[in-house]
């Protein structure tokens, strides 16, 4: 069934490439979970997680928010990526350079020298939210990567290819787990099955993923 996940160990430090573009860095920060959450917490009193509204009208189940000179948004009006907080109508707080520093290794780790995200999108999942099939592709340069961090509890990954009616596989992402998508897999359909019920010594009842972009 997980074929993804054959050979790979979640303490597995070195680079595994999933498909053309896309690497797991199982592990890459585990020493750095606590160190990365301290560095959230200011950012969050900051900017606080609110569940967002899609344009369809649903209330998002994920609860989000962003740092870094832009942040990505969704209201009844569409998609798009702000340099201001709208709950608050202040600038986004600015990325923390342990959060950009890690963006910037994991990138070049996994071969894309010279990325350095301008925006980090932070997800917070309680048991039960979810996030369906999507494509991220209101960045303006698709040629830049996607770096993402998991903290907390784990998840379950959907990769669905790059046509919507591919059967997505399955990719369980522990804390401390990072990936990079690039090049071809930048625009596959991706997605997070409900997450399961749990408690984490770190982050509690909850996974916190980071998504550093670059947007503009
Ligand atoms: C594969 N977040 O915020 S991160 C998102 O775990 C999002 O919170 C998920 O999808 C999460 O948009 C998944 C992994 C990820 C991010 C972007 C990708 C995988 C991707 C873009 C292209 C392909
Ligand atoms: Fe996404």
């Amino acid at each position: 069934m997980d074929d993804l996940l054959d050979g790979l160990t979640p303490t597995d430090p070195s680079a595994v490439s999933l498909a053309e573009g896309a690497v797991v860095l199982r592990g890459y920060v585990s020493a750095e979970q606590a160190a990365l959450l301290a560095a959230l917490r200011p950012v969050i009193e900051a900017a606080p997680f609110r569940h967002m509204v899609t344009p369809g009208g649903y209330t998002m189940s994920v609860a989000m928010t962003n740092c870094g000179r832009v942040g990505w948004i969704t209201d009844r009006r569409g998609y798009c990526y702000q340099p201001r907080d709208p709950e608050s109508g202040q600038p986004w707080p600015a990325m923390p350079t342990l959060m950009l520093d890690v963006a910037v290794r994991a990138a070049a780790a996994a071969g894309f020298i010279g990325f350095v995200p301008d925006s980090c999108l932070i997800n917070c999942y309680k048991p039960g939210a979810r996030l369906t099939l999507h494509q991220d592709r209101n960045e303006n340069n698709f040629a830049a990567p996607i770096v993402s961090v998991s903290l907390g509890l784990p998840a379950v990954f959907l990769w669905g290819g790059l046509r919507r009616g591919d059967r997505p596989r399955r990719l369980r992402l522990e804390s401390g787990d990072v990936v990079v998508w690039g090049g071809p897999s930048r625009l596959a359909f991706h997605g997070i099955d409900a997450l399961a019920e749990g408690e984490n010594p770190l982050t509690g009842r909850c996974r916190i993923n980071l998504t550093f972009r670059n947007a503009l």
